[in-house]
Parts: C-alpha cells; sequence; structure tokens
C-alpha cells in the first residue's frame, strides 16, 4: 500500500533519504501551489462577476471570439491579483531546494510568475503566462504599460488592447483548451520527466492533458513520485508518496528533515 503521510506527522524517512539522494528533481506543479499566495486555483469558483462563469467555459479560443470583453476582463483581473501576490513558503521551499540538487527542474501548468519570484531559475510554463499577451492576428508579443495592482474585487469586462503593428485583438498569452503547449516546453518537460528519479506533483488535480501524463511518463521510466495536494486526486495511482495536505507546510518540512536535520 502507498504510504500517506499527513501534514501533522514526520515526514517519511524514504522519501526524505530518496530527497538527500537524489541527482535530478523534476517539481510538476499546478494551481495549488499559489493558492497559499492567494491565487485561486483553476477548479475554484471565482468571486464577484465571474462567479457565474466556470473557468474552463471562459479558457477557451470560441470564449474569446464570443465576448472578448469578458474574457480579457477575467485574465486582467488574474493578471492584476498576481501582480498583488507575493511568492509562499512552497515557491520558496521549491527553490531552496534547488540549491541542494545537481539538477532540479520546474515544469509548471501555471500562468503566474511566482516561481521566479521565489528564486527558482529552470522554470518551463507549459500553459503560457499571464504577462505575456500577444496579437491574435500577427503574433506580435504586446507590453503592457507598467501597471499598479488595483483588481482585488470583482473585475469588470474589458476591450483588449490593439496591437502596435497591425491594429489586431492582443489576447492573453496562454494556453486555451484545443490549443498546442509550446512544443519546445512540452517536449523538454517529457524528456526530463523521463530522465529524472524523482518527481514532485504538487498542487494539480490531474485532469488537463497532455500535462498531466508528465507524472506518469516519469513513473513509466522508473522515477519515484511524491503528490502534495489536500485531496486525493488522479495522480494519486502513480505515485509512490501522497502527502496530503498544504503544500506550503508540507514542502519547508521535507527541505528542513532531508537538508538541515542531518
Ligand atoms: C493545493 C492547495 C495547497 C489547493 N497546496 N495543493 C487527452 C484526454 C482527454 C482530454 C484531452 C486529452 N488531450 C487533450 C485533451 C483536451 C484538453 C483536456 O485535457 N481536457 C480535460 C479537461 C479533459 N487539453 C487541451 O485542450 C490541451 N491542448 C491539447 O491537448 O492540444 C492538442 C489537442 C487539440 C485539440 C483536441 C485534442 C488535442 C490544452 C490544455 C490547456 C489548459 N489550459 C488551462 C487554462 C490556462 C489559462 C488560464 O489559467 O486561464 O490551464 S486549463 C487549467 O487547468 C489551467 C491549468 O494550468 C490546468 C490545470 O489545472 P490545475 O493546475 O491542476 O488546477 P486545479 O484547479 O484543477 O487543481 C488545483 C489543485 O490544487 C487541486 O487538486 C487542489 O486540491 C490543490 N490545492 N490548495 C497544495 N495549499
Ligand atoms: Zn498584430
Amino acid at each position: 500500500m502507498r504510504p500517506i503521510f499527513h501534514d501533522t506527522e514526520t515526514p517519511p524517512q524514504d522519501l526524505v533519504i530518496a530527497i538527500r539522494q537524489a541527482k535530478h528533481i523534476v517539481v510538476f506543479t499546478g494551481a495549488g501551489v499559489s493558492a497559499e499566495s492567494g491565487i485561486p486555483t483553476f477548479r475554484d469558483s471565482f468571486t464577484g462577476l465571474w462567479e457565474r462563469f466556470d473557468a474552463e467555459d471562459l479558457a477557451t479560443p470560441a470564449a474569446f471570439r464570443r465576448d472578448k470583453e469578458l474574457v480579457w476582463g477575467w485574465y486582467e483581473w488574474r493578471r492584476m491579483k498576481v501582480l498583488g501576490a507575493q511568492p509562499n513558503p512552497a515557491h520558496r521551499a521549491i527553490a531552496a531546494l534547488a540549491q541542494h540538487i545537481p539538477k532540479l527542474t520546474v515544469v509548471t501548468q501555471n500562468v503566474d510568475d511566482l516561481h521566479e519570484r521565489a528564486g527558482s531559475q529552470n522554470v518551463l510554463h507549459l500553459h503560457g503566462s499571464l504577462h505575456h499577451p500577444y496579437c491574435l492576428t500577427c503574433g506580435q508579443a504586446h507590453t503592457f504599460a507598467p501597471g499598479v495592482p488595483n483588481e482585488q474585487g470583482g473585475g469588470r469586462r474589458l476591450s483588449p488592447p490593439a496591437c502596435s503593428r497591425c491594429g489586431g485583438d492582443v489576447r492573453p498569452g496562454v494556453v486555451w483548451f484545443g490549443e498546442d503547449l509550446p512544443q519546445r516546453e512540452l517536449l523538454c518537460a517529457n524528456t526530463l520527466a523521463q530522465a529524472c528519479d524523482l518527481l514532485f506533483a504538487i498542487g494539480t488535480s490531474g485532469l488537463v492533458y497532455p500535462a498531466a501524463q508528465i507524472p506518469i511518463l516519469a513513473k513509466q521510466a522508473g522515477a519515484r513520485v511524491a503528490l502534495i495536494n489536500p485531496t486525493v486526486t488522479q495522480l494519486d495511482a502513480a505515485c509512490s508518496w501522497s502527502l496530503h495536505g498544504a503544500a506550503g507546510e508540507i514542502l519547508p518540512r521535507l527541505l528542513q528533515a532531508a537538508f538541515l536535520q542531518i
């Protein structure tokens, strides 16, 4: 049976040893890693104007074609939330862990920049970024004017900016359902997953493909997989350890047990 570690207990010793001995770790993250920074997870309910919508219905090319002010306003509300947020102990523990391991890559589904702001250096974004929108027509990158975070509340509909090159609509720089993931990042993530000795899957429901395949690829290639999530997910079947609790509480304790209590 898989060992289940609850966050009130000491970390499992075999996981602590696996971390100490690891030569190559992949840390695969989802929205839950940013939850303790106040960023709603993707499948949480949203507030204000957005509470009437499912995120899955807004994150599609069809939604943008149908009602671009609604979708652009939602992404601007989320971008403002991220600008006003700070990395939490989970982001910081991941950045600190990299200092102890010969090779560590963060593969994130998140569209925020909190891993980078916590100090992580090797970060692959599989689903794009809130901070890098581009023109729907010609692909030209759009640069935001330096903004003051101001939308902590309900948000509002907003017109997308016009492209400075062709006048077309600027769209969020994220990967919507039905769109291809960035090929370089996906290929690199798959290759790293198949080469690592330990993979952490943290704060993800494991529902969205092809990203959800990454822990499975790692397991099939012989890596051990550790999950950190308050709830049971689709990925539990692929893991060696399932640590049930908040990432911001469990990760600092693991780091402490692996490197500060030798
Ligand atoms: C905590 C915590 C704490 C809380 N500590 N944890 C194969 C099979 C079936 C379907 C498909 C398939 N291949 C492709 C598809 C279709 C589709 C798909 O997967 N659909 C599924 C829903 C069934 N995939 C695609 O369309 C992808 N494209 C593609 O495959 O192209 C080729 C193709 C084209 C056409 C047809 C077929 C193939 C693209 C997927 C793009 C996903 N984009 C989004 C939106 C990005 C922009 C935005 O943010 O708005 O990415 S969807 C959304 O889900 C977002 C996330 O990155 C992603 C994953 O969500 P995540 O991170 O797991 O968040 P949650 O909210 O689900 O979970 C949070 C977890 O945290 C929970 O478990 C909590 O318990 C936990 N948690 N607090 C630790 N403190
Ligand atoms: Zn353009």
